[in-house]
């Protein structure tokens, strides 16, 4: 028998009528505020929930049903003597039938730009309390959290003055179901929106052991992130080769990321090496991307891994020829590519990741350091403003050289100075870079510019142009463009690249010094660009 019923919806669809059918069977109403409201003015006759608790709804409505007069009449074993008597003493009245829908959390998260606190006022806590203190009881409770459900259960009041065992069952099973619905939706925005340690750890995947660490007597493990998706190295693909190594994962992570920086406009590839890039290129076709980006550091290619935004052709299969790498990575291999790159090694690993050139979906990164996690927002962008600060003008037709170059830059180790050069028309190579000093001027000075000149040799003495070194590289670097990831504090280092024929300069600018580091270009000829944005990378 259903005597009384408690009915408490955020949504109130279909409430009225469903109202209105229990009264018509002479079942009293028992109901919140917003509810009991609605089915007023409908003409329903109602009992408030504060009538029933003796307690007025309280903390803004966050406690208005969490009361033992609510529960005790839900959870109440009806034929348990104890039960009943002490149900009689303390007056509480059994509740038979519990309609609850909750506060609308999904959609309220779903909302663009909604915050924590609205979030949070959206968690229901009576209202999953009841639905499961109804389901629990469901021997002599009906539980409905479905609106969809409220015609059946009237019909079936209707017709044998009661609701069965076997509807009652699988109403309990559907209300827990979605009470653990509902919390599952808390805890994936919750997640997300706190992150704290506990929530980071259950958001890994149980780790694969790697056969060592950075070194060998080092022990390792890979944790992929939980449902991360997109263009990752845990999607990438093993056709060939060893498992991947510790310094393997990190090399391919910084080859991938290096490569998406250039976008998909041409054919390009990024070479790195302990965790720096030390060949990068665009070409019109990939097997030209790959030997400049070869020339630009051919010592350090050496066991180097190798990723391209193209998929991995015949040609520049061959191109590695007699050459050691560690892996490649490609959105996809031509099958002849496949077949070559297999004979070349068993070691080789060939990795392929279709959604390669697709956008980043993780926009944050995280670096461990002993006893803490630091997180950040990904770097993205190369500018925030192109301003020529010197009287030499900086010329727009450099423009697309100068962005691949500060691209470059980013994705090299602090203090980072990137040469590059368009070594055919609209394609880009970095000649050489200075990476990871704690000095500037040792990373333009010792570094790019010394080894600008080597790698260049090796070209020279390839393509035997008929004209002497040092005219050649007097040339080519004339029309190189620099880029350096921070501010240059002293003009030293504009002393240095002119030194060597840099005349076009990037920097995110920013020093107490820029004035007198503008002075000194401008006496030296040089012309520059102040970018606003710094790339530091640790
Ligand atoms: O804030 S609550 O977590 N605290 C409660 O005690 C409580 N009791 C019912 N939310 C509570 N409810 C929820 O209020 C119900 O689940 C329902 O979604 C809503 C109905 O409120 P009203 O009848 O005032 O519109």
């Amino acid at each position: 028998m259903v005597k009384r019923a408690l009915l408490s919806v955020s949504d109130k669809t279909g409430i009225v009528d469903f109202a209105r059918g229990l009264e018509k069977l002479d079942i009293q109403i028992i109901s919140t505020g917003g509810t009991a409201r609605i089915l007023r003015d409908a003409g329903v006759e109602v009992t408030d929930v504060s009538e029933v608790t003796g307690f007025p709804e309280m903390m803004g409505g966050r406690v208005k049903t969490l009361h033992p007069m609510i529960h005790g009449g839900i959870l109440s074993v009806r034929d348990d003597h104890d039960h009943m008597g002490e149900a009689e003493k303390l007056n509480v009245e059994l509740i038979d039938l519990v309609a609850v829908n909750l506060y609308p959390f999904e959609i309220t998260v779903s909302k663009e730009g909604v915050l924590l606190e609205e979030a949070i006022e959206n968690i229901d806590i009576g209202g999953p309390t009841m639905l499961r203190s109804a389901a629990k009881n469901f021997k002599y409770v009906t539980v409905v959290c479905d609106p969809g459900d409220y015609g059946s259960i009237l019909k079936e009041l209707r017709s044998s003055g009661i609701v069965s065992q076997e509807t009652r069952e699988a109403l309990a099973v559907k209300a827990f179901r979605h009470t653990a619905d509902y919390d599952a939706t808390i805890d994936t925005y919750l997640s997300k929106a706190l992150l704290d340690e506990e929530v980071l750890r259950m958001n890994f995947n149980d780790g694969v052991t790697l056969r060592y660490g950075e070194n060998w007597r080092q022990e390792a493990k890979f944790y992929t992130e939980a449902g991360a998706s997109g263009p990752i190295l845990a999607n990438a693909k093993q056709l060939h080769g060893k498992e991947l190594s510790y310094n393997n994962y990190i090399d391919a992570d910084n080859a991938l990321q290096t490569v998406k920086e250039l976008g998909q406009e041409k054919a390009a590839i990024a070479i790195v090496k302990h965790n720096n890039p030390c060949g990068l290129a665009t070409g019109n076709t990939l097997y030209q991307a790959l030997g400049s980006a070869w020339d630009g550091d051919p010592i350090s290619a050496y066991g180097s891994i190798i990723c391209s935004n193209t998929v991995f052709d015949l040609e520049s299969a061959e191109f590695l020829n007699g050459k050691f790498i560690e892996i490649i990575l490609a959105p996809g291999f031509e099958p002849d590519a496949l077949e070559y790159l297999k004979n070349k090694s068993a070691n080789l690993r060939l990795l392929e990741l279709p959604e390669l050139n697709e956008e980043f979906e993780v926009q944050e990164t995280y670096k461990y350091v002993l006893g803490g996690m630091l997180k950040q927002t990904r770097n993205i962008g190369i500018y925030e403003k192109w301003e020529t600060v010197t009287e030499k003008p900086y010329p727009d037709e450099l423009r697309s050289l100068s962005e691949f170059c500060l691209h470059a830059c980013k994705c090299v180790k602090s203090n980072a100075v990137t040469l590059a050069y368009e070594y055919d028309e609209g394609c880009y190579m970095m000649l050489s870079m200075g990476a990871g000093q704690p000095n500037r001027v040792d990373s333009i000075r010792k570094l790019a510019a010394t080894k600008a000149k080597e790698n260049l040799k090796v070209i020279y003495d390839r393509e035997k142009p008929d004209v002497s070194f040092d005219d050649y590289c007097e040339d080519i670097l004339s029309k190189c463009v620099m880029a350096s990831d921070a501010f240059f504090p002293f003009d030293d280092s504009i002393v240095h690249a002119a030194e060597n024929n840099i005349q076009y300069i990037l920097s995110p600018g920013g020093s107490i010094r820029d004035e007198e580091v503008i002075a000194t270009a401008n006496r030296l000829g040089v012309s520059m660009i102040f970018t606003g944005m710094r790339h530091f990378l640790h």
